[in-house]
């Protein structure tokens, strides 16, 4: 959770045709901007560099640059994400990547991973299978990361939920803040674990990023309850984002 760097894009005006499960209202370009700014501004007040890449027009999801890439301290592997619409993404990230890191690494199928599923803790990868990350796609990132000297855990991403971030956060080394319906399969066993206030489900996509904890707003007794656990909550407004099922995890790469 201490990092240096961001990469964050911002939303393009194609953002309204972003992929979502449910049809929750068409998100609005100038509220996702506003976001976007007051999110890359609280990346930056913790001292950190933010990359700020430019819109993507041809690929509406392309602000949530976190399903690209897994970015750890030796390299950084570029996904191969299991939504058609989202594959050329990778590509546009790689170039800023392979500035950034001597050793980059791609899984190159025919396996689907995306970020969003991986969850990086101070003593593994835990990656959870969903309907955009398949056991070929885990298996070809446990070989990656295993040259790097890192274990992974392959897990289960809960029905419905779109990827395993979406439902979990980590907070510090051991403690991760998730739904109950994630924790209670068991996944965190020997972890420290938060669980987010009933009704709240929404509030475990989370990033604790240096001395903050970036939360999304509108969830009070998670934000309370992480303030009374002594970490320093910022809360920013993702009713956009969430309309296409993104969150505070989505919208960067730390490293
Ligand atoms: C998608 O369905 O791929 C996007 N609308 C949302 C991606 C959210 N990313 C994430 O949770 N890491």
């Amino acid at each position: 959770f201490e990092f240096s760097r961001a990469i964050t894009r911002r939303p393009a005006a194609s953002i309204v045709d972003g992929l979502r499960a449910t049809e929750m209202g068409t998100p609005s370009l100038t509220g996702m901007l506003a976001a976007h700014t007051q999110y890359v501004a609280a990346l930056k007040s913790t001292g950190a560099e933010v990359i700020e890449l430019e819109p993507l027009e041809a690929f509406p999801d392309a602000v949530f640059v976190e399903d690209t890439a897994l970015c750890l301290p030796q390299g950084a592997v570029l996904m191969r994400p299991g939504a058609p619409s989202r594959m050329g993404e990778v590509a546009e990230m790689a170039p800023t990547l392979r500035d950034c890191y001597a050793d980059v690494r791609e899984i190159s199928g025919p396996g689907h991973i995306e970020g969003g599923d991986i969850l990086v803790t101070g003593r593994e990868v835990l990656v959870g299978r969903s309907d955009r990350t398949d056991a070929a796609g885990v298996a070809e990132l446990a070989e990656i990361v295993a040259d790097w000297g890192h274990s992974l855990r392959e897990v289960f991403t809960p029905p419905g939920v779109l990827h395993f971030k979406t439902d979990c956060s980590l907070m510090d080394g051991e403690t991760i803040l998730a739904t109950k319906r994630l924790s209670a399969s068991g996944c965190f066993e020997g972890y420290r674990i938060l669980d987010v206030a009933d009704g709240e489900e929404a509030a475990a996509n989370a990033i604790r990023f240096n001395n903050l904890v970036l939360c999304p707003a509108g969830f009070p007794r998670t934000a309370e309850m992480l303030d009374k656990a002594g970490f320093e909550v910022v809360q920013i407004d993702n009713s956009d984002c969430a309309k296409l099922d993104g969150g505070m995890s989505c919208l960067s790469l730390r490293f």
